[in-house]
């Protein structure tokens, strides 16, 4: 289930998870516009979901790869054939005719074709996992090189009129009261003008209904706003999630959302009012043995260990996340920090003004904030992390992602973490500032509270002295099951003593809101590619998780969770936890 509810109770949903047909193509050499004879005889079969790299002898391949299946129709139809997640480069082909390119790799995409005849249909779609200089993440990333289809591929049987998305923004105009606008649009396969019932529920009450009248083939949107009273508010103790529906005569779709207010003030967050401080993990969703195609069973357990440990929220490092796993921090009034995968660290300045890099990440920013738009745990939008913010090319790109986001969303944090904190040109720009640290771990770093004094002075400068500012990533790798006597580097001891040393301070410090220790699991590292990096890491895996990558406590684990939950007040102005 790509969601925690039913999405659509009327539309023909069917999944095509299964074994497909599927090859590696190392030379890109490419098949013909034949495809039934040209597709290999010889070819593998590949479940999906899932990344090629865990399945047996393809562990290091990075490249052009080749799925086919088929899809049977029993009478002619309109089809929504909708990828919810390819990394990298895809090419989509029904009966040899390409329908489209899509760069990207945690977010869905669609084609629709109408009138698609009766019988056998032959799907085939070209994914090339290669990243590059100016691919986003570029090839220089602390995370494994997976590829393949890493999310469910969906085929929806449409009407000729369907719902083709529904909007939903609001805003409180009290403690219990709403201004919601709903817009609705449908898609219309039909050759003539129709009329449409549209009908509008909210758990299950009718709140609006009309006939529509829809042009022919074209889309016809329909915008309600509607004052709503008596609400809950989202938040930890009390997340409660609205059902909206729309439906017409043959068609329906259904999302929730939550009513709360965010702001900032005095270098505070705050959630409906109620100053928040934020005790966190950064979480990847990768497992040694699913990879990026992260089973939702899997997902509900990753939450209940780091609820178990007294937390608050998660940063989803560096990507977005599975839409299953928002919907559990929905569930359970956990807030999120949600990115893209910009991850800098290595990137050269000069890449971060150039305009394919800047047009790729532009559309996974704006297809990150137009899926997830309704889930109230989203507190946070991330448009980079720990790209080179000394420079004017991060500073020009900062203000563009942050137009972007503010174009499509005012109703959350635009945000960052830098890993400049003494040397950064972007502070203030943003709503708040992520610091990622790693004072104890990495030579040359001076230590913590140097750091914060120095930056601490910095924001008055830039007149940033009133934006809150979160420990976005701070720790040191612990390999699982070595401890011993002495606090030695990678062992659990020393990286237990690291964390609460840091965790220490910076809940001594006023000026910080809220920190993320890096990192939840351990997860896989890049060291194969044709230019080996992260050679550091031991066992081929970012050894910071505390919990290591089976989900197996390590010492850090404890001693974070005995801060988090012991240590109730972590600045004398208190917070919303219990
Ligand atoms: C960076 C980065 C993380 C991870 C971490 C580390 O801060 O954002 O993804 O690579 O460093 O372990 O060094």
């Amino acid at each position: 289930m790509i969601r925690a509810f039913q999405q659509h109770l009327l539309r023909d949903c069917r999944f095509l998870n299964e074994l497909w047909d599927f090859v590696f193509d190392k030379d890109n050499v490419g098949l013909t516009q034949e495809w039934n004879k040209n597709f290999p005889s010889s070819f593998d079969r590949m479940p999906v979901p899932a990344c090629w790299n865990n399945e047996l002898g393809k562990y290091n391949y990075e490249g052009v790869a080749w799925y086919r299946t088929n899809i049977t129709l029993e009478k002619s139809s309109h089809l929504r054939i909708l990828l919810h997640a390819v990394l990298g480069h895809a090419d989509v082909y029904l009966d040899g005719v390409h329908l489209g390119y899509h760069f990207g790799g945690y977010t869905p995409f669609d084609f629709v074709v109408s009138n698609v005849a009766e019988g056998r249909h032959e799907l085939i779609i070209r994914t090339d996992s290669t990243l590059e200089h100016n691919t986003i993440p570029t090839h220089v990333v602390d995370w494994f090189h997976y590829g393949g289809i890493i999310r469910p591929v969906e085929v929806q049987l449409l009407p000729d009129v369907s719902i083709e998305s529904m909007k939903m923004t609001y805003e409180m105009t009290g403690e219990t009261s709403s201004n919601v606008k709903i817009k609705v649009k449908l898609l219309s396969m039909a050759k003539a003008a129709l009329e449409v019932p549209l009908a509008l529920y909210c758990d299950g009450q009718l709140f609006y209904e009309d006939k529509i009248i829809v042009q022919a083939s074209g889309q016809t949107e329909v915008s309600i706003e509607q004052a709503w009273d008596n609400l809950e508010r989202w938040d930890a103790e009390n997340p409660k999630l609205y059902y909206i529906r729309a439906a017409t005569d043959l068609d329906d779709r259904t999302d929730r959302i939550g009513f709360r207010t965010i702001e900032v003030k005095n270098k505070r967050i705050l959630l409906n009012g109620k100053e928040l401080y934020l005790q966190g993990v950064n979480r990847h969703e990768e497992h040694p043995e699913w990879g990026f195609a992260f089973p939702n069973k899997l997902m509900t357990k990753d939450l209940d260990i780091i609820q178990q440990m007294g937390c608050n929220t998660v940063r989803g490092s560096h990507y977005p996340q599975s839409e299953y796993w928002l919907d559990l921090l929905d569930e359970r009034g956990i807030v999120y920090w949600s990115e893209i995968p910009i991850w800098g660290a290595s990137i050269p300045a000069k890449v971060l003004a150039d305009p394919i890099f800047i047009q790729r990440a532009v559309t996974m920013m704006d297809e990150m904030i137009e899926r997830d738009l309704h889930h109230p745990s989203i507190l946070f939008w991330s448009v980079h992390n720990e790209i080179d913010t000394r420079s004017k090319e991060a500073y020009d790109l900062s203000l563009e992602l942050i137009k972007l986001v503010r174009s499509k969303d005012q109703s959350r944090l635009v945000v960052y973490a830098t890993m400049h904190p003494m040397y950064d040109i972007c502070l203030g720009l943003f709503d708040v500032s992520g610091i990622n640290y790693y004072g104890g771990w990495y030579f040359g770093h001076v230590e913590f509270d140097e750091m914060l004094n120095v930056f601490h002075e910095r924001c008055k400068e830039y007149g940033a002295e009133n934006i809150p500012v979160l420990l976005t990533e701070f720790g040191g790798a612990g390999i699982y099951g070595d401890s011993g006597w002495e606090p030695r580097l990678f062992s659990e001891d020393y990286q237990a003593e690291l964390l609460s040393n840091a965790l220490k301070l910076f809940r001594a410090d006023s000026n910080i809101s809220g920190t993320y220790v890096w990192q939840f699991a351990d997860t896989r590292a890049e060291l194969h590619g044709p230019q080996p990096h992260f050679r550091d890491r031991a066992r081929s895996f970012n050894n910071k998780g505390i919990v290591n990558e089976y989900r197996k406590p390590k010492l850090a684990y404890r001693v974070v969770k005995d801060i988090y939950t012991n240590n109730t007040d972590p600045y004398s102005m208190g917070s919303t936890l219990n």
